[in-house]
């Protein structure tokens, strides 16, 4: 276990020097909100010894150079909204909160990028897009609490991937602060730099354990002019399983998104809400986004595949097609995550990634897990992506925190036959860092130990996360 620096009075007028007292916490009650994420497992919560609210980059630089001559630990949060305790700093030290760094700094539309702070909220890039009917497609379901921030700490997917990728497939520039404090900056305006390492990508998605990202440049693109979404209640699971293949591949088609709910999770869904979905009793629905700039043509590609969705034994299949009534049916999605917290809270909640043609081999050793150790199996998820959110909780709650490390290795060495992965789009954190070996060789952990060495000698980044 690494050893840091406690943080005492000397260390905090120092930060109090750089950002100024109303910029630093340290009284318990207003740190206690730091501990944690929207993990549920409460074991891995733990408290910083102080959170400084930065609002400049010079302020993270001499931050971070105190802190790297001190041997002090490090850990960059954006909103807390995320699910592997990511921001979570299980060494206590300085907790760097972006809440005060959230302008969106350029919209340069000829160039079709925006450059923004880490602070700010992913939604707010498209609301101020809107006029100049540009979008950032980069789109986490929780994209109206969450900051880019950390959707560029977890490399965020969500709702929209199917069509437009993840976060990192936006990024075209990174600015950041190193664990001794020097400003780097790779990328910028440029939409394609090959010029060397992809530094860039290499930041996406390391957790907060390689650099302080403090700029960021994002790509946008024209807002698609006309949406539809879909709902189509399926009473047989393989068969809306399959949609995804038949869409992309018989079809030919590229929906935004298509999204799969199973019974299990709607029925909380539907509590939380006190709304539910046509058909509740039917084992699954799925939802599928449209796009495109045409009214005709996009009715020729929703009714073609609300057609097929009926070939292939849809119960039935209900059509939104203005923006109110596009949002109310995402609602009862939006819903599930939060439900299966409020219902569920002794679950194990997965963020399994399989290649898109083997969820229904995933589905069906969750059945099998299920049933060996007596669980409720709530499934829904991004099915356009293989991406599938599995919760695991006991119908019996005798001695399951001793069961849930034999569950969950059992699942991953499920999904490493099936060719997938840990996480599609919450990380790894402290959550699931014990795990890495199912997945990596120790050759391979050794070089992402090297990686994380040549950015971080002394560990200070967000320590504990993503290696066992
Ligand atoms: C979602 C979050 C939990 O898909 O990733 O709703
Ligand atoms: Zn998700």
């Amino acid at each position: 276990m690494q050893v840091f620096k406690k943080i005492n009075a000397f260390d905090l007028d120092f930060f109090e020097d750089v950002v100024g007292k109303n910029f630093i916490y340290s009284d318990p009650e207003a740190i206690s909100n730091y501990s944690k994420d929207e993990t549920t497992d409460e074991t891995l919560f733990s408290s910083p010894e102080v959170v400084i609210k930065p609002r400049t980059v010079e302020e993270i630089r001499k931050i971070m150079k105190y802190c790297y001559q001190n041997n002090i630990p490090v850990t960059p949060r954006g909103a807390g909204s995320g699910l592997s305790g990511g921001s979570i700093p299980i060494y206590g030290g300085v907790v760097l909160s972006f809440e005060n760094m959230n302008k969106i700094l350029e919209i340069d539309e000829k160039n079709m990028i925006v450059v923004v702070e880490p602070g700010v909220i992913t939604n707010e890039i498209n609301k101020k897009l809107k006029p100049y009917k540009l979008f950032y497609a980069g789109y986490p379901m929780s994209l109206e609490t969450c900051q880019i921030g950390g959707n560029i700490a977890e490399n965020a997917g969500g709702g929209k991937a199917v069509k437009y990728g993840v976060t990192s497939n936006y990024v075209r520039g990174i600015e950041f602060v190193t664990a001794s404090g020097d400003l780097l900056c790779f990328g910028g305006k440029t939409h394609k730099d090959v010029s060397s390492y992809d530094i860039i990508h290499l930041i996406v998605g390391s957790e907060g354990t390689l650099g302080i990202v403090t700029k960021i440049f994002l790509k946008i693109i024209p807002l698609p002019k006309e949406r539809t979404l879909l709902l189509a209640p399926f009473n047989d699971l393989s068969a809306a399983l399959n949609l995804p293949t038949i869409i992309f591949c018989e079809m030919g088609l590229m929906p935004t998104s298509i999204e799969i709910m199973n019974r299990q999770s709607l029925q909380y869904a539907y509590e939380l809400s006190k709304n539910s979905y046509p058909y509740p009793e039917s084992p699954c629905h799925i939802l599928v986004e449209i796009d495109d700039n045409y009214e005709e043509s996009l009715y020729k590609l929703y009714t073609s595949i609300g057609k097929r969705m009926l070939k292939e034994n849809a119960l039935d299949v209900f059509v939104a097609d203005n923006l109110l009534a596009i949002e109310e049916m995402w609602k009862i999605r939006r819903t599930i995550p939060e439900a299966l917290f409020l219902f569920l809270p002794d679950a194990i909640n997965e963020d399994i990634s399989v290649p898109i043609n083997r969820t229904k081999d995933l589905v069906d050793v969750i059945k099998d897990i299920g049933t060996k150790y007596n669980l409720v199996c709530p499934i829904y998820g991004h099915l356009g992506d293989g991406n599938l959110h599995v919760t695991l909780s006991p119908r019996d709650k005798d001695l399951w925190k001793d069961k849930i490390p034999k569950i969950i290795y059992e699942l991953y060495k499920s999904v490493v036959t099936m060719g997938g992965c840990l996480s599609g789009e919450h990380g790894i954190g402290c959550k699931r860092k014990d795990y890495i070996p199912i997945f990596y060789s120790p050759e391979e952990i050794s070089l992402l130990r090297k990686i994380k060495y040549v950015f971080d000698e002394k560990g200070i980044l967000n320590p504990g996360k993503i290696f066992p």
